[in-house]
């Protein structure tokens, strides 16, 4: 039995942490929502929120990886073509003081857009080779991707989330996993909004209801856990 200190019960909920049915989901830690000149950085927001994650996430993914448990990553980003890009996503995207918006070309390449610059994972928590990498048209990692069919292959149950943003893709992405019966922690110092406070809500909405979408810790209380 293992058990991770995390708000608002002891996680997971039956202490069956392990290496065969745990893992780590990195989500979008893409330069389009944490570098200079990528999407967030257009947007006008301060991309050192976004940042501030990044050595923390270091620090938790070296520890999966040196204890062998699987580790997914994802990427938001839309078809060259675009042909998977709503009109509305992009009519919004483009509502900006720079005009820019996904699709269109940017200091980072074409913002959102498979295979641009801005659109790769920051060189900090680059896959390793090993690693899988889901390719996410929306918010949530399990809409339009094999996401759910790789989990259940392998056995995995309990999901730990990491990466930005708190309130959007990662916020969609537990939800998501929490109503197809997966048990998910997300780790507070691991992720980020490009708002504080939406942040701070976003943690706080995880723990109503005896934990609604499943409980909030951190990478110190995760790393002294795991086995
Ligand atoms: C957003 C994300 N915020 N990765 N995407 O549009 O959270």
């Amino acid at each position: 039995m293992t058990h991770v200190s995390a708000v608002p019960y002891p996680w997971p909920f039956d202490g069956d942490l392990r290496r065969d049915n745990t893992a780590l989901t990195v989500i979008d830690m893409q330069t389009d929502f944490c570098g200079k000149g990528g999407y967030i950085d257009l947007l006008g927001y301060d991309i050192s929120i976004t940042r501030a994650c990044i050595e923390p996430i270091g620090r938790v993914l070296s520890a999966f990886r040196e204890r062998g448990y699987p580790v997914f990553h994802t990427r938001e980003g839309h078809r060259p073509d675009l042909a998977d890009l709503p009109d509305n996503k992009r009519w919004r995207s483009r509502r900006t003081a720079s005009g820019v918006g996904i699709g269109d070309a940017g200091p980072c390449g074409r913002v959102l857009v498979r295979g641009e610059p801005g659109w790769e994972i920051i060189p900090e928590l680059a896959p390793l080779p090993a690693e899988t990498i889901v390719d996410k048209p929306g918010k949530g990692t399990f809409c339009a991707t094999d996401f759910e069919l790789m989990l259940r292959l392998r056995g995995i149950r309990n999901i730990v989330l990491v990466g930005i943003t708190t309130d959007v893709c990662v916020h969609t992405t537990m939800r998501e996993a929490n109503d197809r019966g997966f048990e998910c922690v997300v780790l507070s110092d691991c992720c980020a909004a490009t708002d504080r406070g939406n942040h701070e809500a976003a943690l706080k909405m995880v723990t109503m209801q005896q934990g609604v979408f499943g409980a909030v810790s951190d990478s110190r209380a995760l790393l002294e856990a795991l086995p």
